[in-house]
């Protein structure tokens, strides 16, 4: 039994999100999830992008990286690549994950670095004011859609599952012990996990409420799916509208993540190895000097 308890994890920095937004249950299940399984501060790093969502490292007392928009997966798996010890988190918004991101999610899903990436999906750019993200349902008016979006929206889960990605849940902050559970699960899980979050902004999104979402949302695990089945997990991911499933929605068991299988690292993780041994530093001084 470990000592660590989610107020290890408070700082002195109070959360600046509007009151009721679905980022202090995400930011609540992150915490006890990590004191649950027994994570010290020290030995976890947070890392986000930009967006209300990402301010999240900030407010927590943890190795913490706030990087740039749509960025932070490529310098979480640089971490994890110098320091296998670490459990790395990346947080960060749907349009900085699935848009300006996109491109690092869908590497990052078929490379498998271990790697807990947990997405607060508002559905929305609510930062800079309520413009129109990749998840945004198709005829939706925003500020940067007054008619209505075009495109048809991003399904994240099913995107992962598309690119071979090895843990894909999805949770809900209206449902924080749940998510504990999935972002327990996640980390635990040796290989990359995506735990899209369905996270109401009370300002910018009045449409996919609390309320909306409670009529809404059923536990996976209570229907019996079961994640390892390829082809069940496909037609959940399908599932939206009328019944929005939360829960495990596929895992794969036995994967070797990426950083176990890098030739470069064959010798061990770099924090673990003297510099001297990881390359000649006379030889490269001479070269450049
Ligand atoms: C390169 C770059 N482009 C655009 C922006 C402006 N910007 C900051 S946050 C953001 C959108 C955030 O949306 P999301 O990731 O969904 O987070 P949320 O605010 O909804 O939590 C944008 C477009 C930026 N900071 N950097
Ligand atoms: S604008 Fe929306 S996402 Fe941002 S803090 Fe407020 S409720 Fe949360
Ligand atoms: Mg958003």
């Amino acid at each position: 039994m470990s000592d660590i308890t989610v107020k290890d994890f408070d700082s002195w920095v109070k959360p600046s999100w509007c009151p009721g937004c679905g980022d202090y249950g995400i930011f609540a299940a992150l915490k006890h999830s990590l004191a649950e399984l027994g994570v010290a501060p020290h030995e976890a790093l947070v890392v986000s992008g930009i967006g209300c969502g990402s301010k999240l490292p900030d407010y927590m007392h943890v190795n913490g990286l706030m990087t740039i928009h749509g960025r932070p997966l490529a310098v979480a798996t640089g971490a994890k690549l110098a320091n296998h010890a670490l459990t790395v988190l990346v947080v960060d918004g749907d349009g900085d994950a699935y848009g300006i991101g996109g491109n690092h999610f869908i590497h990052t899903a078929r490379r498998n670095p271990d790697i807990t990436h947990i997405v607060e999906n508002n559905q929305i750019y609510a930062l800079t004011k309520g413009q129109y993200s990749p998840t945004t349902p198709q005829g939706r008016v925003t500020t940067t859609s007054p008619e209505g979006v075009i495109e048809r929206a991003v399904n994240p889960v099913a995107v992962a599952m598309a690119m071979g990605a090895t843990f894909v849940a999805r949770g809900f902050a209206g449902e924080p012990k749940h998510l504990a559970g999935l972002i327990e699960e996640g980390i635990r899980h040796p290989g990359y996990a995506l735990i899209d979050v369905l996270q109401p902004c009370v300002v910018f999104n009045r449409v996919n409420t609390y309320a909306w979402y409670g009529e809404r949302v059923y536990k996976l695990e209570e229907a019996g799916h079961d994640p390892y089945d390829r082809a069940a997990a496909q037609r959940v991911a399908a599932e939206w509208d009328d019944r929005i499933p939360i829960g495990v929605i596929l895992r794969e068991d036995g994967a070797p993540s990426y950083e176990r299988q890098v030739p470069a690292l064959n010798a061990g993780p770099l924090v673990e190895r003297s510099l001297t041994d990881v390359a000649d530093i006379g030889a490269l001084l001479r070269r450049f000097m």
